[in-house]
């Protein structure tokens, strides 16, 4: 209790306005506390228990105490070995490219989009949602984004050999924390040249959170891609900033209607007036529209029938390694 007071006290005075020279200056200060005993543990480790204690009150919204309590500990050591296992599986190439179809009305493949599996020694195939977050918290997602980029261009070079695949794209997942790296139009361009792959085949697919944080700059660099031949594709449309004066901006290729919506097809009216809506706008803003997560030949009749013309979803063809995906898709299929 003595502690918090005091602390609550230091709060108090430093979120007081100062001024620095004569501009006005505001702060939001984080504490952390750990309490000990003169047996307890050294100072080190005693600072980096306060350390600790500090971040999750910053964590917490700033301008806030935290104690130290054993749990925060634990979960940083989890967070810790997890990341260290995904800089090891970085390493060791324990990462597999898997491939989703994307058919056109016809049934003809049109393309492919790339989705990244862990093979984690002890935990079987990992999903991207259990490691995408930590590998962008980590920074580590920039040599992920940059192997998954080298490998999907190695395929694309692939493709062009069989009379089968060499017309097909290839969609790329891109999370915002690698689009808004430094040096990422560099990275995509220089893989290119190293692997030969045919930019205008290669599609990034980009999700609205792009555009929430520097429009500019995402807005820039998007184009500088464009001029070398490739393709965006925005990810998850309608689900997250949907603003729509960003569409007429960026220099987009293709939409994809976000499997919520398809999910509820055709029975539900405000998903199947979210359908009609992004085909009009799609098809006003000469933007190609592909549905995900189709799993039903309802959702599939319903989506052709409003002019929907590429589609992917487990009802087309699940995500499979990619040798299989060639296997099953090209020329020497049997
Ligand atoms: O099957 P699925 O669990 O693959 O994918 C879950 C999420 O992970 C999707 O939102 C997808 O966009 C994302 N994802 C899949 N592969 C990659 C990748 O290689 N890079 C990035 N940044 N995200 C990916
Ligand atoms: O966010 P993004 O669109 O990149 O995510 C693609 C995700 O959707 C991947 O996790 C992929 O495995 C999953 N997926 C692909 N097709 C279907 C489907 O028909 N149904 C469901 N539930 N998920 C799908
Ligand atoms: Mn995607």
């Amino acid at each position: 209790p003595d502690a918090r007071m005091v602390g609550a006290k230091l709060l108090e005075a430093l979120a007081r306005p100062h001024s620095l020279g004569d501009r006005p200056i505001t702060s939001t200060p984080s504490i952390g506390v750990v309490m000990f005993s003169a047996s307890s543990h050294s100072a080190d480790e005693l600072l980096r228990q306060a350390d600790l204690a500090m971040y999750r009150a910053k964590a917490e919204g700033r301008n806030t105490l935290r104690f130290f309590d054993p749990e925060m500990q634990a979960s940083a050591e989890r967070q810790a070995a997890l990341e260290n296992d995904l800089r090891a599986a970085i390493a060791e190439h324990s990462f597999e490219l898997y491939c989703q179809p994307q058919l056109s009305v016809d049934g003809r493949l049109a393309g492919a989009e790339v989705l990244l599996r862990w093979n984690h020694p002890t935990r079987g195939l990992v999903k991207p949602d259990e490691f995408i977050s930590l590998a962008e918290s980590s920074g580590l997602i920039i040599q992920l984004g940059a192997m998954v980029l080298t490998e999907s261009c190695r395929a694309l070079v692939r493709w062009a050999g069989d009379p089968h695949l060499r017309e097909v794209t290839l969609a790329v997942n891109v999370s915002a924390h690698q689009l808004q790296a430094p040096g990422f139009v560099d990275q995509v361009l220089s893989i290119l040249a190293e692997t030969g792959a045919p930019s205008q085949q290669l599609f990034l697919e980009l999700t609205e959170s792009v555009f929430a944080q520097n429009f500019d700059e995402a807005c820039s660099k998007m184009n500088n891609l464009r001029a070398h031949g490739v393709c965006f594709s925005l990810d998850d449309f309608g689900t997250g900033y949907c603003s729509l004066a960003y569409l007429k901006h960026f220099p987009l290729t293709e939409l994809k209607i976000d499997r919520s919506f398809v999910k509820d097809l055709p029975g539900e009216t405000h998903a199947s007036a979210i359908v009609d809506a992004v085909l009009a706008l799609a098809c006003t803003l000469q933007l190609d529209v592909v549905a995900e997560g189709i799993e039903t030949d309802e959702q599939r009749d319903f989506l052709v029938a409003r002019g929907c013309r590429l589609l992917q979803g487990y009802l087309l063809g699940e995500p499979q390694p990619i040798a299989e995906f060639e296997a099953a898709y090209g020329a020497a299929r049997t």
